[in-house]
This record gives structure tokens, C-alpha cells and sequence, in this order.
């Protein structure tokens, strides 16, 4: 018999099926025995029958085996609907099992974990109904970016992973041995690479792996993550990186809320809040006066948290952008504002305290960007390929990039950036623990 999916069960009352899934759950009542299946489609009630030929092998069926089974659906008598489950309505009733593999599981899936312990299980605990919300959402989130900026005429490309020089010039850079005892690296952005792609195709975009090898063991950093770029030709200034970022943004929401707004709520957590004008915008300068904080040349995690509450109270926004970073702590290619001298024309975005963005106007003139490279100590010949693209005509250009960690942890109100990472690298992990002792900044 051809395998019916789940969430199809319901068109098929009174019918003979074949449904193909995991056990989720086997409950033993008196000489009944329930199970509850999940195949990709969503999962339902089944229940073997005293008198049914299947209950012998029911009974040596545990959660987590893979199985076929063959039986009929029926409506469940009215005592029984639960209306708050899919399928509660129905149960399926199962004459036949087919084991097609078994399973030996070491805990019950969705018990409370510590962190590490459920990392220590991902293959299994992925798999729970929690990780699985997270994870279809992030995909979500990846795929409305993609079609976000592609109805606007950018192009995706690839950027590559490994690098002859760490791309920035600042973030550190994992070595790799490369052919003739050569260094490389791997990349910590793909930056170079999209500004290349302007002169390309003037608007581009990419979600690359990218490797940062800071010392950092925070809720929020992690060692492997996943960039979602654009970058784009012909801008006024960053004001227009920045709008281009917050109709991505509101696509993003768009999207999250038509298709995953029954998995916020299971995470008790309230759709991204969109101000009806535009983002709040404050400089730096402006954040701190603000917060009555010193100027330092960058926020402090909790200074991020205030400015959320501030841009909630004043403008019922869980977005807010920050400009304006001292030239000194930003990379070479950040173009400075001639109206501001010393503070450059670029940004952060601060989503519900957290900064999950950062990007803005580049220098586009070749002769400024050598100046700007030697000034952060670095050496012209070192970016001698990348260079080479501003000698051929670069129009004014920006672009910017999103953690699509950070903005999944905060879209679902996750503490840990760990819990939104399928496969999480940090100083500690790689899979599996590469040490027991793991202190935690905040
Ligand atoms: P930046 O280094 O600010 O900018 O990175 C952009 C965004 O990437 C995410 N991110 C991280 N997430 C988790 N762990 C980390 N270690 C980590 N590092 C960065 C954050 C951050 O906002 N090339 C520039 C962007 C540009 O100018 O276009 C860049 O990489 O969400």
C-alpha cells in the first residue's frame, strides 16, 4: 500500500492507510496500547486493539523505532477530540507493525536538559519538538532573506571559505594548512568577496558559514556561524543601507508571522514589534548621552538592553539602530562621514537588545582605502587582489551583515545563541566536549 503522510490522515476516515514515521510515545492502558507517530508532516494517535494481530509485536516497540504501519483511521468517539492537538479528532487504528529499524534512546525526548548535556545529544535531541520549532523557523528566516532581497534585484553568490589573509583585517582567523606549507585561513566574512560582486552585478547577496577565533565563551558568540550579507552599488550614503536592511527585516517578520505564529506562541513569545514610522536611529554619541553612560567607543551588552527599552517605550520597536562608531574601532573599509569627522558611516542594528547586524557605507576610492589600510597597520600588497577592484570602477557601495544565530535566538526568546545553532563550535565544542572547563562571561 502507498505511504499516506500524517497530515493527510483526515481526508482518509474509514479508510485503509499505510503510514511510515517514529514512535514518539508508546502508553500502555489495560490491554490497549497507544502510540503517538510523527512523520514530517505532523504526527497522530494510534492504537493497537487487544484482538489486533499487531499487539504482540506492539508491545516490543519503543520510542524512537522507525515504522510502517498498516490500519485504518477512524473518528475518535466525541469523549476523546482533543481540539488543541493536530489530528485529535482521529486515532488511527493499527493492524499491522513493520519495524524498519530500532531504537535505544537515553532519556525521553523534550525532558529538561542542561544545556550541554542536550548538545552532548544533538543527533537525538534535535529531534525534539523544541528544536524542531527552532529550526524550521530558521529556515524560514534564511529563506525570506533570500526571497527579500531577490525581489529587489540582488544576486546570490558563493563566497569562498578559504582565505589567503583573514578577510577583515581584525576578527581573528583560524590558520589552515594549505598546499606547499602555505597559511590560509578561514574566512571571517565574506566582505572582500561582495564588494568584488558590486562591480559584478551591483546588488548581490550571500548566507555563508563564516569562522571567527576570538576567545569568546558568551551566551551570544560563537566560533562557526552563519552570515546572511547583502551589498549594493549607487547609495547615497549608509541611510540607504539601512533602509534596504529594515524592509528585509519586515519581510522576515512578515513571513515568520504567517507561517510560525502558532511556534511563538509555544515559546510564549510575542511577534517582533515594527514601529509604524521607521526604525528609531540614534548615534552613538546620542545612545550614550541617553543612558547617561560615558563615551566608549562601542556598547556594553547591557547598554544594548537599555536602548531596547528606551526604542519599546518611545516607539514601540524591538528594532533600533546605532551609527556612528569611532573610525579607530571599525574596519579599513568603513567610509568616514565628512560631516563628522572621526565617526564613521556605519551602523548596528540592536534587535531586542542584542546586536544582530552591522554594516554601512564603504570606501569606494582606491587611493583612500590604501590610505585606510595603512592606517590600521596593514599592508596594501596583502590586499593586492581586492584592490585591484577599485582601480576598475566602484561606484559609492554598502552593505551589511545578519547573525542569523543571534536574530534566531531573539526572535524566539532564546538565552543561549548555543540553543539556535544546529551543531555549535565554541571554545569548548566541536560536537562533542573538548573540555570540562567551561566558565561563561555574559
Ligand atoms: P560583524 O563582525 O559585526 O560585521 O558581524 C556581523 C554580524 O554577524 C554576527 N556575528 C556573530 N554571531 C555569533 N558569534 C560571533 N562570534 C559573531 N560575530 C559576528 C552578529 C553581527 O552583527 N563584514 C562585516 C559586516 C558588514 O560590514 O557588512 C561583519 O562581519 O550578528
Amino acid at each position: 500500500m502507498e505511504r499516506t503522510l500524517i497530515k493527510n490522515l483526515s481526508e482518509n476516515i474509514g479508510k485503509a492507510v499505510s503510514v511510515s514515521g517514529w514512535v514518539s510515545v508508546r502508553r500502555d492502558q489495560g490491554k490497549l496500547v497507544f502510540f503517538e507517530i510523527r512523520d514530517r508532516s505532523g504526527s497522530v494517535q494510534g492504537v493497537v486493539l487487544p484482538k489486533s494481530d499487531a499487539i504482540e509485536a506492539a508491545k516490543g516497540v519503543r520510542p524512537e523505532y522507525v515504522v510502517s504501519i498498516s490500519g485504518q483511521v477512524n473518528k475518535r468517539p466525541e469523549k476523546n477530540v482533543n481540539p488543541n492537538v493536530q489530528n485529535g479528532d482521529i486515532e488511527l487504528e493499527i493492524q499491522e507493525i513493520e519495524i524498519l529499524s530500532k531504537a535505544e534512546t537515553p532519556f525521553e525526548l523534550g525532558a529538561e536538559l542542561n544545556l550541554d548535556t542536550y548538545l552532548d545529544h544533538l543527533p537525538y535531541t534535535v529531534r525534539s519538538p523544541r528544536a524542531r520549532d527552532i529550526f524550521a523557523l530558521q529556515a524560514t528566516i534564511i529563506e525570506a532573506f533570500r526571497d527579500s532581497l531577490r525581489k529587489r534585484d540582488f544576486v546570490e553568490f558563493q563566497a569562498p571559505a578559504i582565505v589567503g589573509g583573514d578577510a577583515e583585517g581584525g576578527a581573528a582567523a583560524f590558520k589552515v594548512d594549505y598546499y606547499y606549507d602555505q597559511k590560509a585561513y578561514l574566512a571571517t566574512s565574506p566582505q572582500l568577496y561582495k564588494q568584488i560582486m558590486v562591480g559584478a552585478f551591483e546588488r548581490v547577496f550571500t548566507t555563508p558559514k563564516i569562522w571567527r577565533a576570538e576567545k569568546h565563551a558568551t551566551p551570544r558568540h560563537l566560533s562557526e556561524l552563519t552570515q546572511m550579507d547583502f551589498e549594493m552599488g549607487f547609495i547615497k550614503d549608509h541611510f540607504d543601507v539601512m533602509d534596504a536592511l529594515e524592509t528585509t527585516m519586515r519581510d522576515v517578520v512578515a513571513v515568520v508571522r504567517h507561517k510560525h505564529a502558532d511556534a511563538l506562541q509555544r515559546f510564549n513569545v510575542e511577534l517582533p514589534k515594527l514601529p509604524n514610522e521607521k526604525f528609531p536611529i540614534l548615534k552613538l554619541k546620542e545612545a550614550q548621552e541617553l543612558l547617561g553612560v560615558p563615551h566608549e567607543p562601542d556598547l556594553e551588552p547591557e547598554q544594548e538592553r537599555l536602548l531596547h527599552e528606551w526604542a519599546l517605550k518611545e516607539h514601540d520597536s524591538d528594532f533600533v539602530f546605532v551609527t556612528h562608531f569611532p573610525t579607530s574601532k571599525r574596519p579599513f573599509y568603513t567610509y568616514e562621514d565628512p560631516e563628522d569627522s572621526g565617526h564613521t558611516r556605519y551602523f548596528d542594528l540592536l534587535f531586542r537588545g542584542l546586536e544582530i547586524n552591522s554594516g554601512g557605507q564603504r570606501v569606494h576610492e582606491h587611493d583612500v582605502l590604501v590610505e585606510r589600510i595603512r592606517q590600521k597597520g596593514l599592508d596594501p600588497e596583502k590586499f593586492a587582489f581586492y584592490l585591484q577592484t577599485f582601480k576598475v570602477g566602484m561606484p559609492p557601495h554598502g552593505g551589511c551583515s545578519t547573525g542569523l544565530e543571534r536574530l534566531t535566538a531573539r526572535m524566539l526568546g532564546l538565552a543561549n545563541i548555543r540553543e539556535a545553532t544546529l551543531f555549535p563550535r565554541d571554545m569548548t565544542r566541536i560536537d562533542a566536549r573538548l573540555s570540562e572547563n567551561t566558565e561563561e562571561e555574559t
